[in-house]
Formats: structure tokens, C-alpha cells, sequence
């Protein structure tokens, strides 16, 4: 019998810390040696001249989730799951979310069924807590944390999500009670409210507008607010999908204080511009995302923070609505005003690809780097280390293997979410993913899909350690 399922031979290993040159053992789905000369296997990959790579975990995606207004999300776990293999993603974290009276628990189980049998890859679930009910806060919330659900998400706008200040307040003690991470979505709900009149009574409805009325002074004052409940309560916090140097101050200015306050930010942060939103007609609702994309300086400011550390984590924020689909951005028809817009543009499948590319290879990153955003990062923050997010002796055999030369062009025809368009048609790229495992087993090379639905397993996080409070507060 071979001492190994699968041999990976020849490659240069990139970590969050090392590179070096080893040959990788799997058995069981696990990685059971690193070194040379292991010994023999059913089945052995040549990695000769290619980067391996701990596979990626897009920790901010959101796939089926059920809408209150009538859209629907293109993709759910099959299509988003099959997507994000392609690109080199072999974890992908969803969220449950509760509806405004509904019980949590019936959320999360509503999504086990949505997933049941679907994906290709392993999958965790974030929840999102929009009705923090007595029940919710000492019942609900408790049990599900103890069960695998140790993080979630908290919006400061949207009508049908956001919390108050006070409803916040009991949540992020809650949060430090039980040893959850919370997640931000940092925009002030008024400001957004205030700014969408004022351009609705001039007239200013295009999509372009959008950004406008999500300003990034709204964005900067829920950042600062969000934090600073957080450390009344004394308890750690991650602030999503940043989109600029307003929020990445008040980011920074946290962290400097040694506060734990952890940061988010995504590829359209760091390739589309305000500009992406103005396009002939009703092109522009493609890019409607919120936070939306800023200006050049912005987008300069996201890759600083990348490069000096103030972003812990790089996700996609995936959240598919199709162009042409009265369920999706036409909702509302295609001259919809751009407050009825969908939120939410695709991205799980070139995530990693762009950040190689223009991250990587154009040097603004190194390798280590990429991976400490990509995998290992996001999973300490959420419970899933070190089965998760590194190559070691122990953990789950999801590996990357990279071509670094590799040219190609992004185009939707041969994406495979189930979305209408990408955002980044037509961007060139350098370096490619030509094999992803997940636990072993192959489930896309070439880009190409090679695994099965069913595959995927739900996996429960655990309390994360970067979700312990310091200790300071006198715990009244
Ligand atoms: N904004 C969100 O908060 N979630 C999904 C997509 C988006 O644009
Ligand atoms: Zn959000
Ligand atoms: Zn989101």
C-alpha cells in the first residue's frame, strides 16, 4: 500500500510566515509529511516550477441569502461554491440572516437547507443579527455560538438590518460574553437617507449617484462610531468591506491604540473608481455596491493599507445579482431610481486572481502577505485555525498551486457564477491558479471545474482567539 494518498512533488511552498521547497504527503485529506524523499503515493501532482499555496478562504460572501423586496441572488452554494474553486478558493463563508421577527435558529437551519448537498468546497456560516430580541441575545445567540456559529454580522444601515447604538451596545456585549467575532458594516443610515433626498429632488437618479449619497464621510462617522462602542464594551471588532482613507484612519487610529479592531477590504476597492458607475444608461447599476467604489486616491489608500498592515483580511463580498433580470439589478426596472437598486456586484472566482496579480506580481504585496490575507488570516479571526488557512502537518490538505507567469484575460463567458457579467471584463492578468484541492481531492484545474456538489463540508468554527477582549472593563 502507498504511504500517501496524493504527493505533491517539486514545489515552493508559500506560508502566512515561510517559503521553502518541500514535497507534501496527504493522506486522508490531511497533510501528513513535508519534506523530501516521503516515500510513495496512488497518485502524485508535478508542481515543478509552481507556488503552493494554502487554499483561499473568502470570508465575505453572500450566496442564496433570502431578500425582504423580491430580489434574488444568482448564485447559491452550487454555482458559488463551483466559482470559487476555480479561483483558487477552498472555504468559502456565507451568511444566515435572520429576517427582522424571525428567530435565528430557523435562519440558520433555513440555510443549512439552502446548502445541504450543494457545494463543492468546505463552507462555514457567519450569522447577520437584525432583531437582537431578548430570546436572540440570551438564548438563541449562546447556543449557536457554543455550536460553530462563532461570528456575525451588524449593520449600521439598511432599512430591513440596521441596529441603533443601543441595540448595538447589547450585542457587542453579548459578543464578549460568549467569545463571537462581530462583524461592521460602518455607514451612517441618516447621512445615506439625508443625501438620497437631496439628489432625488434635483433630479440626480442615475446610478452614478449612488456614490454620492453613500459618502465616505458617512462611511468614516459609523467606522469611528462602531469602534467606539466597541471599546466601551471592551471587545474586539471587524470593520467590513473598507472603501477608502476615511474609514482606514479611524482603522488605524484604533489600532494604534492598541484597540483590537481588525480590517476588511475587497477587489472593487481596489479596481473600480465612482467612474465604473457612470456608464451610458443603466450600465452603471452593475457596480452599485455599498460601500461604493471611490477615486484613484481611495483606491491608493485600500493598497496602502494592505501593504502596512491595517487590513487583516481580503474577501470578495460576493453578492450576485444578474444585469438582465427583473429579479436582480432591473428590479425596479432599468431607469430605477439608484436607492432601488440591488446592492452587490460578483466576485468569488477573480478574488485571488487580482490580488496576485496586481498585488504579487506588481510587487506591492509579497507572497506571504497574499497568503495572510487570503487564508490564514481570515481563518484565526473566525474560528477555523489551524485546520484552515496554512500548510502543516495536521490541517486539511486545501492547497493552491499557482502558475506566477501565467497571462490571462478575465472574461465572464468563462467565469462560473452564475452572474451576467463580471465588473472586470477584459482585465488582463498575470498569474493563475491551475489547481485547487480541497481536502485532497482536486476540484478545479485550469480554471475548469473537477469536483462535485455534495463535496463541501459544513464546518463549525471555533471561538476565535482574536475575538478576546483585553480585560479591561470593569465588567459591569
Ligand atoms: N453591500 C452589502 O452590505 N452587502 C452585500 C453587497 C453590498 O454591496
Ligand atoms: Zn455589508
Ligand atoms: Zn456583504
Amino acid at each position: 500500500m502507498s504511504d500517501f494518498d496524493t504527493l505533491i512533488k517539486n514545489g515552493l511552498i508559500i506560508t502566512a510566515a515561510d517559503r521553502f521547497h518541500a514535497d507534501i504527503g496527504i493522506k486522508d485529506g490531511r497533510i501528513a509529511a513535508l519534506g523530501q524523499a516521503l516515500g510513495d503515493a496512488a497518485e502524485v501532482i508535478d508542481a515543478q516550477g509552481l507556488w503552493v499555496m494554502p487554499g483561499g478562504i473568502d470570508a465575505h460572501c453572500h450566496l442564496d441569502q433570502p431578500l425582504g423586496d423580491g430580489a434574488v441572488m444568482a448564485d447559491g452554494f452550487h454555482s458559488g461554491t463551483r466559482s470559487a474553486a476555480c479561483g483558487g478558493t477552498t472555504t468559502v463563508i456565507p451568511f444566515a440572516a435572520q429576517q427582522k421577527g424571525q428567530s435565528l435558529r430557523a435562519a440558520v437551519d433555513d440555510y443549512h437547507r439552502r446548502s445541504e448537498g450543494q457545494a463543492f468546497i468546505d463552507y462555514a456560516f457567519h450569522m447577520i443579527v437584525t432583531d437582537p430580541t431578548e430570546t436572540v441575545l440570551k438564548e438563541e445567540l449562546p447556543a449557536l455560538i457554543a455550536e460553530g456559529y462563532s461570528s456575525f454580522k451588524i449593520y449600521l444601515t439598511y432599512d430591513d438590518l440596521k441596529l441603533n447604538d443601543r441595540e448595538v451596545l447589547e450585542v457587542l456585549a453579548m459578543a464578549r460574553r460568549e467569545g463571537a467575532m462581530v462583524m461592521v458594516h460602518a455607514e451612517n443610515a441618516d447621512c445615506i437617507a439625508y443625501l438620497t433626498e437631496l439628489l432625488e429632488a434635483c433630479g440626480k437618479t442615475a446610478p452614478y449617484y449612488h456614490g454620492e449619497a453613500h459618502s465616505a464621510i458617512a462611511e468614516r462617522e459609523a467606522t469611528h462610531r462602531a469602534i467606539s462602542l466597541a471599546e466601551l464594551v471592551d471587545v474586539p471588532l471587524l470593520i467590513v468591506h473598507v472603501s477608502g482613507p476615511e474609514a482606514i484612519e479611524q482603522i488605524r487610529w484604533a489600532q494604534s491604540r492598541g484597540l483590537r479592531v481588525y480590517g476588511e477590504t475587497c477587489p472593487q476597492y481596489l479596481m473600480l473608481t465612482a467612474q465604473d458607475l457612470d456608464q451610458e444608461g443603466f450600465a452603471g447599476a452593475k457596480c452599485v455596491c455599498s460601500p461604493p467604489p471611490r477615486d484613484p486616491a481611495a483606491q491608493q489608500a485600500v493598497w496602502q493599507g494592505l501593504e502596512t498592515g491595517v487590513f487583516q483580511v481580503f474577501s470578495s463580498d460576493h453578492a450576485p445579482f444578474r444585469y438582465e433580470d427583473p429579479k436582480g439589478k432591473k428590479l425596479h426596472g432599468d431607469q430605477a431610481a439608484f436607492q432601488h437598486i440591488p446592492n452587490g456586484i460578483p466576485g468569488l472566482e477573480t478574488r485571488l486572481p487580482i490580488l496576485f496579480s496586481e498585488g504579487v506580481v506588481q510587487e506591492r504585496i509579497d507572497a506571504t502577505r497574499f497568503v495572510a490575507l487570503t487564508a490564514t488570516n481570515p481563518a484565526k479571526i473566525y474560528g477555523l485555525y489551524p485546520r484552515k488557512g496554512t500548510i502543516a502537518i495536521g490541517s486539511d490538505a486545501d492547497l493552491t498551486l499557482w502558475d506566477r507567469a501565467a497571462r490571462t484575460t478575465v472574461r465572464n463567458a468563462e467565469l462560473h457564477h452564475a452572474v451576467d457579467y463580471t465588473p472586470y471584463e477584459g482585465l488582463e492578468l498575470t498569474g493563475s491558479p491551475v489547481l485547487t484541492l480541497c481536502r485532497g481531492r482536486v476540484v478545479a484545474r485550469d480554471g475548469k471545474p473537477t469536483g462535485e456538489p455534495g463535496y463541501g463540508r459544513f464546518l463549525e468554527c471555533d471561538r476565535p482567539q482574536p475575538a478576546r477582549p483585553r480585560g479591561f472593563s470593569k465588567g459591569f
